[in-house]
């Protein structure tokens, strides 16, 4: 079988190595008939038994070289298009050995323009470059972009340009990258509303003036904005200074989290004078700066202010604490103090000397404040001293505490006196007063008329009349003060010690019209101490 093949195909072989080895000299027709001779001498040796020693492996000719045989049973080897012999060469020699010619390397291969020659046993062939691709007997180059055989990124954000040999990706405008991967560039930007730098005042609740954010139409990822605002900024300007109020902006693509823009509003809060600046409007405002207490006084520092407590006053825990006693006032100031119990008239009042003083203004017990206010003081009467001898003396014991609990303690002296004849005695003084004057002028006019005859008659008219007038005045003071004066005593006033003594002066002067001056002054401290 194999021996079978073998033969087949050296014959078809043979034939065709004729047709090649003709084809650039010969006809087609020529190539035939000489095939034809071939075949025919070939038949007549065979059967003329001529050994052909081309067949079978009778032969030393090289397997790339052709076995010609000759009429006599010799043959002749020559080597095949594309193989040549090597070392000496004579005719004993050739086809013997026949070795590939590298056409590449000689320069015998002729390749077409964009094609790398590639030597071959017996041959070579021209392989097209990377990017082109041949079209018959040329290389042409390879639109990558229009064919679709480009790896750019997509047509919307990137342009392929065909190039011979190659083709080069840009990304568009707006977009960022090497051409196949391209990124937009178009991002959001950021600014700021209302002035930067911004001016505050200490305690001006902080305007957030806004921003704009620009964002581009194209830009389909999701943007977040953060504000971050120092804390002494937090709803009001809380402490001097400058400060820096930052907005960054972000982009959020893929999960991813990144920061497109950034901008700062500067805010400079400057003092304010918080001991005049009105925030009792605002309840928040009040607790954050609340206004000094009663006991306190405002000072203003660089920037705030502080409570100083008034002297007597205490800090404790931020509060002036009270720590001064309260005040025992007496009304009028008496040592002793005199209380009466007798009134004119033949109307009489006991004093319990044991009780506390309550007649009139008495005794007070107050606090004074920073401010020169009175906050009345608790007041108790602690104990008595009743005088064992004097039953009409007595020390009280007072004890006054203020609203802080300090106590203040006084001792009083009391002395319990009787009668009372006052103001309405005063009136009567008014009235002497008067009488007084137009004495004078009657004693003038005396004087006058002693040098003239109606002497006498002047005389008459001064005794008369100072007779009407004593009358007039004792009738004034029974009628017309006796009512006022009772009451008086049944409203249960207080004299005074002056009272006492100009109601003992006017009641002398009445019924001793005629005394000196001093000799009334003398009988009134008589009866009065
Ligand atoms: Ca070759
Ligand atoms: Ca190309
Ligand atoms: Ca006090």
């Amino acid at each position: 079988m194999h021996l079978q093949a073998w033969f087949r195909g050296r014959w078809s072989f043979l034939l065709s190595w004729y047709v090649n080895e003709h084809i650039r000299t010969h006809s087609l027709t020529h190539s035939l008939s000489l095939s034809l001779i071939h075949s025919r001498t070939h038949s007549l040796t065979r059967f003329g038994f001529i050994e052909n020693k081309c067949e079978g492996f009778k032969n030393d000719c090289h397997q790339n070289a052709y076995c010609i045989p000759d009429e006599v049973g010799g043959y002749t080897c020559r080597c095949r298009t594309g193989y040549e012999d090597v070392g000496e060469v004579d005719e004993s020699t050739r086809g013997r050995n026949c070795v590939d010619i590298d056409e590449c390397a000689t320069g015998a291969a002729t390749c077409p323009e964009h094609s790398t020659c590639r030597n071959t046993d017996g041959s070579f062939e021209c392989d097209c470059n990377a990017g082109f691709e041949r079209q018959g007997a040329l290389c042409i180059d390879i639109d990558e972009c229009a064919t679709g055989k480009d790896d750019c990124a997509p047509r919307e954000v990137a342009i392929c340009t065909n190039t011979i040999g190659s083709y080069t990706c840009k990304c568009k405008e707006g977009y960022e990258g090497d051409g196949r991967e391209c990124r937009d560039t178009s991002k959001p930007t950021l600014t700021l509303r209302g002035d930067n730098p911004l001016r505050l005042e200490l305690f001006d609740p902080f305007p957030e003036p806004g921003y704009n954010i620009n964002e581009p139409t194209n830009h389909p990822e999701e943007v977040r904005l953060q504000v971050q605002v120092p804390p002494q900024l937090d709803t009001y300007a809380l402490a001097c200074g400058d400060y820096s109020v930052s907005y960054t902006l972000y982009e959020y693509r893929d999960g991813k989290k990144t920061e497109i823009d950034f901008v700062t509003r500067s805010v400079t809060v400057m003092r304010r004078d918080l001991c005049t600046f009105d925030r009792s409007s605002d309840p928040e405002l009040l607790q954050l700066i609340p206004y000094c207490d009663k006991f306190a006084k405002c000072v203003e520092l660089e920037c705030g202010y502080d409570c100083v407590c008034y002297e007597g006053y205490e800090k404790i825990d931020g509060k002036c604490v009270d720590r001064k006693p309260p005040v025992i006032e007496l009304q009028p100031e008496q040592d002793p103090y005199v209380l009466y119990e007798c009134r004119v008239c033949h109307i009489t009042e006991t004093i319990d000397r044991t009780k506390p003083i309550t007649l009139g203004e008495g005794i007070l017990a107050y606090d004074v404040l920073p401010d020169g206010s009175r906050e009345p003081a608790k007041l108790e009467l602690e104990s008595v001293d009743l005088d064992p001898v004097d039953n009409k003396r007595a020390v009280h014991h007072y004890k006054a505490t203020d609203l802080a609990g300090n106590i203040y303690r006084r001792a009083v002296a009391i002395e319990v006196r009787s009668e009372d004849v006052r103001e309405k005695i005063a009136k009567v003084e008014q009235m002497w007063n008067f009488l007084n004057e137009n004495f004078a002028e009657f004693r003038e006019k005396v004087d006058a008329d002693q040098r003239s005859t109606s002497r006498i008659a002047t005389i008459t008219s001064y005794i008369v009349g100072t007779i009407a007038l004593v009358l007039f005045v004792q009738f004034a003071f029974l009628v017309g003060t006796k009512t006022t004066l009772l009451i008086k005593v049944l409203s249960a006033d207080r004299p005074a010690w002056s009272d006492f003594e100009e109601a003992w002066s006017f009641w002398l002067r009445v019924f001793h019209p005629l005394w000196p001056s001093a000799d009334i002054t003398a009988e009134v401290f008589r009866k009065v101490h």
